[in-house]
């Protein structure tokens, strides 16, 4: 990525006064990204969880079920990294499937 600086004038109208800036850095900051992380629970079904990331983050059936082993097992792990509006909708979802499957899954997002 280019690096940008400040740099000053020459001093036009000679009048030795202090030069002005006339570059600053241009305004092209790129949107944070956040991780979508899901939890282990002790209650949840191995087969809910495997589908909600099949269905919601459009893993195939091995990925999901690693996936939801590695959750299991180490008790956290990134799903996906996305737009903070891209992440909380993702967030939402598996909130939702949870809640009407009557299941304690877990899943939030942190800015990376
Ligand atoms: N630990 C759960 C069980 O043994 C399975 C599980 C995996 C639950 C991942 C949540 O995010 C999770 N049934």
């Amino acid at each position: 990525m280019t690096e940008w600086a400040p740099t000053l004038s020459d001093d036009q109208e000679g009048d030795g006064d202090a030069a002005v800036i006339v570059q600053t850095r241009p305004k092209t900051k790129r949107p944070p990204l956040y991780k979508v992380l899901l939890l282990n629970d002790d209650y949840t079904p191995m087969e809910f969880v495997v589908h909600v990331l099949e269905r919601y983050f459009g893993m195939t059936h091995a990925q999901a079920f690693e996936i939801m082993l590695t959750v299991h097992k180490k008790g956290v792990a990134v799903v996906g990294v996305f737009s903070h509006e891209i992440a909380e909708t993702k967030v939402a979802q598996v909130m939702d499937a949870a809640r009407q499957n009557q299941h304690p899954l877990q899943c939030t997002m942190e800015r990376e």
